[in-house]
C-alpha cells in the first residue's frame, strides 16, 4: 500500500465516459525509448478512468487509440499531434518524446471530463528547458521545504522506489523536463555525491528520469577539487584545478547516461566560487563548461550573488543591483554550453518584486528564468498562494530592450536572441507528505509551473481549472470554489504581508510571520529604513540609481513616484506616509486598510473553502481547512504586527477607527 497519492496523476474514474472505447486497444508502431512509460500510463490510467486494461494490438487498423512516430511531423522531437475521431484517437510526433507527452496529454483530457472526441491539436514547448530545482539536502531534510522530508534522499543515502517512478511520471506529465537533484547549496556531505560512493545509486536515479524524459542534473560545490581531493585550491584558472573537473565530468558522463550537466551557486550565501582567487563568473563558468562540453553537457550558473555581509549602516549599498552589476558587464563572455540562471526579481522571491533587470541586457548569454514554487516567502505551504499569476506578471514584463518580442517570456524561450539553451526553471514545492506539497492547493503551483514553462500563454484561470478537475474535483459548482480561492489567493497574501512593495518584514532565517524589523540591522541587505517620518528605499536616479538599470520605458516609469506602479511604490521611493497616492488615500491609510482586507479576505475564502465539505475528498477538505485556520491566524497576526509597527511609527490614527494595538 503506497503512503502518498497520486496528485493530478489520480485519474478519477469517469462515470459516464463514452471515451473508454477508444483506450481498449492500442497500436505502437515500433518500440521507442517511451514505450514502456507509455504503456505503463495507459494501463494504470485505462484501469482508473474507466476500469479496463487496454490491449496492445499488432494491426493498426484493430487499434482505437494509434501512436505513431512520423519524421515529416513539425512537432520537433517534443511536441506532438493529438486527432481524435468517433472511434479512434491517434498521437503522432516526429520524436519518442513527443508521445510520451502526447499520451499524457490525452490521457489527462479525458481525465479532467474534456472532451476528447473531434480533438485535433499541435503542441510544441515554448522553452526547450523546462526544470525543477530540488532543494533536498542529502540528510533528508529540504531547504525551504514545506511538504516534510526529502524522498529523494535518507540518512545520507539516494532512494531510489516507486515513489521515484511517480514523481518522475509527474513531471513528465506536466512537460517538465530537466531536475536538479539536489540542494544548490552543497554541504554536509553533498559534494560527495559526484564520487564513486554514491554512483551506483546515482545511476539508477537517473535511469527512472530518463525513463520520462527528465534529465538529470547535480548542484556541484565549487570547491570540490579541495573538499574532495585535498588539493590546494579550487581557481578555475589553475591547470591542476581545470584537469581536475576534465577528469570528474568524463567520469560521470561516462557512467551516467542521462546526466545534463551541473547546476552551481558560486559566490552567494558562503559559498565558494572563482572570487577567491580574483577571478570572475565567466572564468569560473567557463571552466566547468570546458569540462563537460565533450558530452554534450550543461553548466547551469546562478546569479543570485551580492554581499550577505552588508553593513547596515551603509546605505549606498542596494543588494537590488548586485545580480546586474555582477553579471551585466559579463554579456558575451559565457561559453556557448553555459546558462545563467537569473531569479524572477533582484532580491529574493518576494510576493512582489519588480522583474530582474538583467532580463534583456543579456542579449549573447543563454538564460534561464527561475522561480520559486516552495512558498518561502509567500505563505510556506500553510497560506494559499497560487503563484501562475506571479509567474505570469514576470513572463509577461516587456523589457523595453528594442527588439520585437521583448517580453520575458520572449527571451527565455530564446524567440529575441536566438538562444536555444534556455528556458525556465523552479524550486520545487514537494516532499514526502502524502499529497507532496502539504497544502493539497499546492498542488496547482507544481502542476501549473510546468504547464506554464510548456506554454507561457496558457492563462492561471485555464490551467487551475485543468488542475482542480485532476486533482480535486470536475464538479463545476465546487471547481468554480475552489478556482475563486486560488485566483485571488496572492493577491490576499500580498494585501496582508508586503505594504505597497516592501518586503522581507519576515521573521528571520525562517521567514515565516511578520517581524517589520527582523531583518533591519542585520547584515543581509534588505531594509526599509522607517522612521517616525517616512519609509521605503530611494532606488531612483537620485537614489542608489537601481531604477536606471532598466530600458528607458520602464526607468522612467519607476524613477518617477508618480508613474511608479502603486504596489512598488516603497521599492522604488522613500516617501513620507502622509504620501497621497492616486486614489486620494495617504500611504500609510493604504497601508492600514489593505491589512484590514487581507485578512477579512482570509476570512471569506476560508468560509468558501468551508462550503465544499461532502463535495470533494473528505481527506483534501480536512487538510486543506486545517491550513485555512492557521492561514487565518497568521494573517491576523500580520495585520496586527504590521499595522501596530507604522502606527507606533508614525503615530497616525486609522481614519476608520479600526483598533491599532
Ligand atoms: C538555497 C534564499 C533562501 C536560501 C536559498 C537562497 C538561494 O536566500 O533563503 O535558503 O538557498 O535563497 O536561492 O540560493
Amino acid at each position: 500500500m503506497k503512503n502518498w497519492e497520486q496528485a493530478w496523476l489520480v485519474y478519477q474514474p469517469v462515470k459516464d465516459g463514452t471515451e473508454k472505447e477508444i483506450f481498449r486497444t492500442y497500436y505502437i508502431e515500433e518500440k521507442g525509448r517511451y514505450t514502456e512509460s507509455i504503456e505503463r500510463e495507459l494501463a494504470a490510467a485505462c484501469q482508473s478512468l474507466f476500469g479496463i486494461t487496454p490491449e496492445r494490438v499488432s494491426d493498426r487498423k484493430d487499434a482505437g487509440l494509434v501512436l505513431e512516430k512520423n519524421p515529416a511531423l513539425q512537432t520537433g522531437e517534443e511536441g506532438f499531434r493529438i486527432r481524435v475521431s468517433d472511434s479512434r484517437a491517434v498521437i503522432s510526433s516526429a520524436g519518442d518524446k513527443g508521445l510520451l507527452y502526447g499520451t499524457f496529454r490525452l490521457l489527462l483530457k479525458a481525465a479532467a471530463g474534456e472532451k476528447i472526441r473531434g480533438l485535433d491539436l499541435l503542441e510544441k514547448p515554448e522553452n526547450p528547458f523546462r526544470m525543477l530545482n530540488m532543494w533536498d539536502n542529502i540528510d533528508g531534510t529540504i531547504e525551504r521545504g514545506y511538504a516534510g522530508y526529502s524522498f529523494l534522499y535518507e540518512k545520507g543515502e539516494i532512494c531510489v522506489n516507486e515513489r521515484t517512478r511517480d514523481f518522475a511520471r509527474l513531471l513528465a506529465s506536466a512537460g517538465i523536463n530537466a531536475i536538479a537533484i539536489n540542494n544548490v547549496n552543497v554541504r554536509d556531505g553533498a559534494e560527495w555525491l559526484i564520487t564513486e560512493r554514491h554512483r551506483e545509486n546515482l545511476k539508477a536515479l537517473a535511469e527512472v528520469f530518463a525513463e520520462y524524459g527528465v534529465s538529470m542534473y547535480l548542484c556541484i560545490d565549487f570547491a570540490a577539487p579541495m573538499t574532495i581531493d585535498g588539493l590546494s585550491l579550487s581557481d578555475p584558472l589553475d591547470t591542476q584545478v581545470r584537469q581536475w573537473w576534465k577528469d570528474k565530468a568524463g567520469e560521470l558522463f561516462t557512467e551516467i547516461s542521462n546526466l545534463g550537466g551541473f547546476l552551481v551557486k558560486a559566490d552567494s550565501e558562503g559559498r565558494p566560487g572563482p572570487f577567491a582567487y580574483g577571478r570572475n563568473h565567466a572564468d569560473g563558468a567557463n571552466m566547468l563548461a570546458e569540462a563537460v562540453a565533450p558530452y554534450g553537457g550543461t553548466i547551469i550558473w546562478r546569479c543570485f550573488v551580492y554581499n550577505c555581509q552588508q553593513d547596515w549602516r551603509d546605505e549606498k549599498t542596494d543588494r537590488a543591483r548586485a545580480g546586474y552589476d555582477n553579471f551585466a558587464p559579463l554579456d558575451g563572455q559565457f561559453a556557448e554550453n553555459v546558462i545563467l540562471q537569473i531569479k524572477n526579481g533582484p532580491i529574493d522571491f518576494q510576493v512582489r518584486e519588480p522583474v530582474h533587470p538583467l532580463f534583456g541586457r543579456l542579449s549573447r548569454t543563454n538564460q534561464i528564468l527561475e522561480v520559486q514554487a516552495a512558498q518561502e516567502y509567500t505563505g510556506q505551504q500553510i497560506d494559499v498562494c497560487y503563484l501562475v499569476p506571479m509567474w505570469k506578471e514576470v513572463l509577461d514584463f516587456s523589457t523595453g530592450c528594442g527588439k520585437e518580442g521583448d517580453t520575458v517570456a520572449d527571451i527565455i524561450a530564446g524567440k529575441t536572441f536566438g538562444q536555444t539553451r534556455c528556458g525556465i526553471a523552479a524550486v520545487s514545492n514537494t516532499g514526502n507528505d502524502p499529497n507532496w506539497t502539504g497544502h493539497d492547493l499546492a498542488g496547482a503551483n507544481l502542476y501549473g509551473f510546468g504547464r506554464l514553462a510548456w506554454n507561457p500563454a496558457l492563462s492561471s484561470e485555464e490551467i487551475a481549472r485543468e488542475w482542480i478537475a485532476l486533482q480535486i474535483t470536475r464538479d463545476p459548482e465546487a471547481l468554480e470554489v475552489i478556482l475563486g480561492i486560488l485566483l485571488r489567493s496572492r493577491e490576499v497574501y500580498e494585501k496582508y504581508t508586503a505594504p505597497l512593495g516592501i518586503g522581507f518584514m519576515v521573521n528571520p532565517s525562517y521567514h515565516y510571520g511578520p517581524n517589520p524589523e527582523g531583518y533591519e540591522y542585520s547584515p543581509w541587505g534588505t531594509y526599509h529604513r522607517a522612521d517616525h517620518l517616512a519609509i521605503g528605499v530611494d532606488r531612483s536616479d537620485k537614489g542608489t540609481g537601481y531604477s536606471e538599470l532598466y530600458f528607458e520605458k520602464n526607468a522612467a516609469i519607476y524613477r518617477n513616484k508618480e508613474t511608479c506602479p502603486e504596489n512598488l511604490l516603497l521599492f522604488f521611493h522613500r516617501l513620507p506616509y502622509t504620501y497621497r497616492l492616486s486614489s486620494g488615500k495617504t500611504l500609510i491609510q493604504q497601508v492600514y486598510d489593505s491589512h484590514f482586507e487581507g485578512y477579512e479576505d482570509v476570512e471569506k475564502m476560508a468560509e468558501a473553502w468551508s462550503s465544499l465539505e461532502g463535495k470533494i475528498p473528505q481527506k483534501i477538505y480536512e487538510r486543506v481547512k486545517e491550513r485555512f485556520d492557521r492561514q487565518k491566524k497568521n494573517s491576523r497576526e500580520w495585520r496586527d504586527v504590521i499595522n501596530s509597527f507604522f502606527y507606533r511609527r508614525s503615530m497616525i490614527p486609522d481614519e476608520k477607527g479600526r483598533k491599532l494595538y
